[in-house]
């Protein structure tokens, strides 16, 4: 079977027409979808309506499932493979721990030494307008870079931490926080990244990169802010306005996101994701 793509933006992504994702699916058209998630960095199924676990045995499909150990307050409490990204307050009426999840740029679980290959996000409640999220092809950002700064960050390794920036003034957010920092020391990434499969390089960085290794914050933060400010120019970004029902998949190795808080906090937006495992990456830093 011939795979109906549709472009998503110039920068990147593809929209993966009329597959149902919870039928069976032979080898083959499996083999086109992965062929065209490498070749299009983000692939959208949209007006899937199906169970947790056939998110979960899709998701499958891309290799194993991370069971979320290193974020345990997120995930789903029946399913270790499904991490929660809601602002539907517990039941005790206290915020959700994943209010503000992704609201830097970033690639999945860049925090371990397993980053992860890809992302499977499934919309279940979308709030009326926004609530969009921003994808970065970070192949074309380190394409674009001149030859000296390709020199110059060739052996460079960002400090990545774990944590979410803005509930860090909230109760739930400061507890959340002194607990990833105990679970994810930070952890060394090299800033190019050659992908284990396409073979290309793609830049390696984001908001929660704190310095580079050997550097201090002073003297590397101007180079991460540059690098982010390069790699988030339009013309490398696709923006995701999701509905009900919509799986992305995103390869987290030449991908990196952001989601935004452009939409009113009292409506309800709902995601559950899963992660997948990827190659052995960085090193715990001292
Ligand atoms: O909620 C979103 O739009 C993205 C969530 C996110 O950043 C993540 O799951 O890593």
């Amino acid at each position: 079977m011939a795979l109906k793509l549709r472009k998503l933006s110039y920068a990147l992504g593809a929209e993966v027409c009329g597959v149902d994702v919870a039928m069976p699916m032979s080898e083959s058209t499996f083999g086109e979808i992965y062929q065209a998630f490498l070749g299009h960095g983000i692939l959208l199924f949209r007006d899937q309506d199906i169970t947790r676990s056939q998110h979960i045995e899709f998701s499958r499909r891309f290799g194993a499932l991370d069971r979320h150990e290193t974020l345990p307050r997120d995930r789903h409490p029946d399913h270790p493979e499904l991490l929660m990204v809601t602002n539907e307050p517990k039941p005790d009426g206290s915020p959700s721990d994943t209010k503000y999840t992704g609201r830097q740029w970033h690639s999945d679980m860049s925090f371990t030494t397993g980053p992860s290959l890809g992302s499977l996000l499934k919309s279940y409640e979308v709030p009326e307008v926004g609530g969009d999220t921003l994808f970065a092809n970070m192949y074309a950002a380190y394409d674009a870079l001149s030859g000296g700064m390709k020199k110059l960050i060739a052996d460079l390794h960002g400090i990545h931490l774990s944590g979410t920036r803005k509930l860090a003034n909230e109760t739930t957010g400061i507890v959340r926080a002194e607990e990833q920092k105990r679970i994810n020391p930070p952890v060394a990434q090299p800033v190019v990244r050659v992908h284990p499969e396409t073979g290309r390089k793609a830049l390696y960085i984001g908001e929660k990169v704190k310095r580079f290794d050997g550097m201090s914050e002073e003297e590397s933060q101007p180079l991460i802010d540059y690098l982010v400010r390069h790699a988030t120019q339009p013309e490398f970004l696709y923006r995701h306005q999701w509905r009900k029902n919509d799986i992305l998949a995103w390869d987290n190795r030449c991908v990196m996101h952001q989601a935004l808080g452009d939409f009113d906090e009292t409506q309800l937006r709902h995601m559950e994701r899963t992660t997948i495992l990827g190659t052995p990456s960085g090193y715990v830093a001292t």
